[in-house]
């Protein structure tokens, strides 16, 4: 794939937009809140930041443990980068295409993390980890729940850009029933507490464009791995 994941219109800077929207935030479930555009304001520099990094650690689709390709792409930063394969799903601090270690996490992805995460009511969220996960149309996350971190007391906090997808939001067991919420570029969620292990996906992407990303979404999650 391309290292430049995106159109070449995006340049998605919209600090000083006069049509940027005021952010409001909505709790969804206990100790789960959206905080809705929270990132527009920082949204061209967040994506710059993922072209640099995919530029050292390319988007990928990876190979599920029972053999299937992801139709997500994805690609890390910071100490620790989650992936899967034959044997698993896991965390390690080397992207196994390069036997390299991730790219670093860029101050402005930590900060606004940590920012999001007290705004939620979690203080001094300080993420190991950043998956970056590339939809393109079609692109779909089956329900599923995120164990593979030691530590489940931390929050995951959730940063969309791009094209708009739909979150599904389950609950405990597989078989709850899921709610299914629009998540718009800006758009940050934070999970924790009594919402940690619910089941959650994503919907097959719709076909779109969007100025700051092309007929792309793009989804970083921040985690504290250990
Ligand atoms: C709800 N990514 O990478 S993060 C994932 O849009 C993942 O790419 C989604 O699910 C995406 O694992 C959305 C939202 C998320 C993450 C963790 C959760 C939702 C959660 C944990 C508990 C409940
Ligand atoms: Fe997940």
């Amino acid at each position: 794939m391309s290292t430049d994941p995106f159109s070449a219109r995006a340049s998605g800077d919209l600090f000083g937009d006069p049509d940027q929207e005021t952010p409001w935030t909505e709790t969804i479930a206990p100790g789960a809140v959206l905080l809705r555009r929270f990132a527009c304001a920082r949204a061209g520099e967040l994506l710059a930041e993922v072209r640099s990094i995919a530029a050292a650690a390319p988007f990928r689709h990876l190979e599920t443990p029972g053999g299937k390709r992801m139709s997500v792409a994805m690609t890390n930063c910071g100490a620790q980068g989650w992936i899967s394969d034959r044997r698993g799903y896991r965390y390690g601090a080397e992207d196994p295409i390069s036997g390299k270690p991730w790219p670093a996490m860029p101050a402005c992805f930590a900060t606004l993390a940590r920012e999001a995460a007290a705004g939620a009511g979690y203080p001094d969220f300080a993420p190991q980890a950043c998956l970056i996960n590339l939809y393109r149309p079609g692109a779909r996350l089956t329900l599923h729940q995120d164990k593979d971190e030691l530590d489940l007391r931390a929050p995951i906090v959730s940063i969309s850009l791009g094209l708009p997808a739909v979150f599904l939001f389950g609950g405990g067991q597989r078989s709850d029933p899921t709610r299914r919420f629009p998540l718009q570029h800006g758009d940050i969620a934070v999970w924790g507490g009594p919402s940690r292990l619910a089941f959650h996906g994503v919907a097959p992407l719709r076909d779109g464009h969007h100025p700051a990303t092309g007929a792309t979404r793009v989804n970083l999650t921040f985690r504290k791995t250990r």
